[in-house]
């Protein structure tokens, strides 16, 4: 069973998530170091000040994500001024209907980042292509596309953080130490993880609730399925204030993972990182954020320290300013992709020609696939559907093929009789990014057929609760007669990897003061939903460099 260490317990009294008073007793953690402020009363990280051209900072993290946010966080506490530098926008201002964030179901230019249409994970229905035109806009979720495949990613001061799931997985121990091998997973169980655990304001669902309300019929019934054949599952923590949610459902409080609100971003009930990690490094006087800044260049400054160079735009895309500062140290928290993407280019380029030949290694997508099957008439999953899982089935100590699938909401507002799942499976093959001398863009190596090791996982599965419940597969959702939603991704993992292309500690060699601290450096797979994971390996990762490199 998958459990998180030192996860917290949602306060029903007052029905919104973590109190101060929990976090200091709830966590084996040192939390006087952590001083979280209450997820209710935290004001969310906003960018007070933008950096300026030709400024000289003595830390700057690229990127809003988990990896950067931890940084910002555990810098800030440490006495240092630290620059946040982040792609996307800050995610605060209401649109003219007067919310943040759009729904699934209803996407304007909100939704994708820079697209003329939406580029949706689920692109099919009934043979029809579910997309639908939007202006184009700074969005909150990007589909890049590279040859073979596409990876969804957040885009906005928190990152991935603003989109995801909420899933909290803490991995499984033995597979944690097959991974990472170098770290020690005592530490990382013991401190680490319910560190990250504690920061993240990860909660459970009241399991009475569970078992009782409309919105989690579609697990129920993917539960049921599974159990029969044979298949263990078990409940998954989120980051979604589960108490918030009951609200919603009571008509208390207003909708949003009861409204369809989740890869277009949560207007309300989600515990993002810009009101946990961020707002705590914003009220330590120190972090300045600087939004719709995508940083272009990293070398060595005469003298000391690295020049940095940046595009501001405005969220029409046009370019705005471009600025070049100087920082005494450099953290790289674009994410795998982003991060991997920077740092070949900026080798090809020659300004960190001494980089490890391991620099763009080591991609992989955390073997993910997804499948749909078609429920028997009398099976209804519900009209009404949370968007957020709350149930996994867990075959991962299967050793003919290792699978944890999460049991997805399909939140289309009307009964559909469909089960979804997200598979995470095993899946050895790893992919290399590469800089393109012609069209000067970095390339991914991962190739079509790579995907197939994860369906056969996947399928052993899916085709034995399939025979049980005499149902069939869903071929309209991924395209037109296709089964597997195999081209696409939402856990890119590696491309710089721990102890290979940087040091243990995601020292970059040869580069004193550069530092990666993301997705980036976990080798392709963990297992689970990784941002638990790479959130805890940054606070181990953040620590060791505080201590040693910044005392
Ligand atoms: P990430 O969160 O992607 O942050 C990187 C940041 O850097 C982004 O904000 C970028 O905009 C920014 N950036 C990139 N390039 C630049 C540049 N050149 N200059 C400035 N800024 C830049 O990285 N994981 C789970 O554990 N549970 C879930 O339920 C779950 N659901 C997901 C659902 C969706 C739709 C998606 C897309 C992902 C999901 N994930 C989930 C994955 C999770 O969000 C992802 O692993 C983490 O966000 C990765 O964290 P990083 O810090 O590596």
């Amino acid at each position: 069973m998958v459990t998180p260490s030192g996860e917290l317990a949602h306060d029903s009294e007052l029905g919104t998530g973590i109190t101060r008073r929990r976090l200091l007793t709830g966590t084996g953690v040192a939390l006087g170091a952590l001083a979280l402020p209450s997820w209710r009363t935290a004001s969310a990280a906003a960018p007070s000040k933008v950096i300026a051209d030709g400024d000289r900072v003595p830390a700057l993290v690229i990127g809003s994500g988990y990896g950067g946010a931890v940084a910002a966080l555990r810098l800030t506490q440490a006495g240092i001024a630290t620059h946040v530098v982040e792609m996307g926008q800050s995610w605060t201002t209401p649109g003219s209907d007067g919310k943040v964030f759009c729904s699934v179901l209803k996407p304007d230019g909100r939704s994708f980042w820079f697209r003329d249409r939406t580029d949706q994970p689920v692109n099919y229905f009934l043979g029809f292509d579910a997309n639908k035109d939007i202006a184009r806009y700074a969005g909150v979720l990007d589909s890049e596309q590279f040859a073979a495949t596409r990876v969804y990613q957040g885009r906005g001061v928190g990152g991935g953080s603003l989109v995801n799931g909420g899933m909290a997985v803490t991995p499984k121990r033995a597979y944690f130490q097959e991974v990472l091998p170098s770290v020690n997973a005592d530490e990382m169980y013991a401190k680490y993880f319910p560190r990250a655990n504690a920061g993240l304001g990860v909660n459970t669902i009241d399991q009475t609730w569970f078992e009782s309300t409309k919105w989690y019929r579609f697990a129920r019934v993917g539960r049921a399925s599974a159990q029969a054949a044979g298949y263990s599952t078990t409940f998954v923590p989120n980051v979604y204030d589960f108490a918030y949610m009951k609200q919603e459902d009571a008509g208390t409080k207003t909708k949003s993972a009861l409204a369809s609100e989740v890869i277009y971003g949560n207007n309300y009930g989600k515990r993002s990182l810009d009101k946990t990690y961020l707002a705590a490094a914003s009220a330590t006087g120190r972090l300045t954020i600087s939004p719709l800044h995508t940083v272009t260049s990293v070398a060595p400054a005469s003298g000391s320290g690295y020049t940095v160079e940046m595009t501001q735009i405005d969220t029409a895309g046009n370019t705005v300013a471009r600025k070049t500062v100087t920082a005494d140290r450099v953290f790289f928290a674009a994410g795998s992709v982003g991060t991997s993407k920077l740092l070949v280019a900026i080798k090809a380029r020659g300004k960190l020609p001494n980089l490890p030949g391991a620099v763009g290694d080591g991609w992989g997508n955390n073997g993910n696939v997804m499948v749909a099957r078609a429920n028997h008439i009398w099976d209804t999953t519900g009209a009404d559907q949370s968007t957020m899982p709350a149930m996994g089935i867990d075959n991962w100590n299967d050793a003919a093929g290792p699978v944890f699938a999460e049991i997805a909401p399909f939140p289309a507002g009307t009964e559909l009789w469909i089960s979804l799942y997200l598979a995470i499976t095993k899946n050895p093959n790893r992919a290399k990014f590469t800089f393109n001398t012609s069209t000067g863009k970095v390339d991914l190596s991962w190739q079509a057929s790579w995907t197939q090791p994860s369906i056969d996982a996947a399928k052993r599965v899916f085709d034995a609760i399939n025979a049980k419940a005499a149902t069939i597969y869903r071929t309209d959702m991924f395209g037109t007669y296709k089964t597997w939603g195999d081209d696409f991704v939402y856990h890119p993992l590696g491309g710089c990897v721990l102890g290979r292309a940087t040091d243990g500690y995601g020292r970059l060699p040869g580069y004193p003061g550069l530092y990666v601290v993301d997705g980036s450096l976990v080798p392709g797979s963990i297992g689970v939903n990784p941002f638990v994971t790479i959130t805890a390996l940054a606070e181990r990762n953040i620590e060791k460099i505080i201590v040693t490199d910044l005392a």
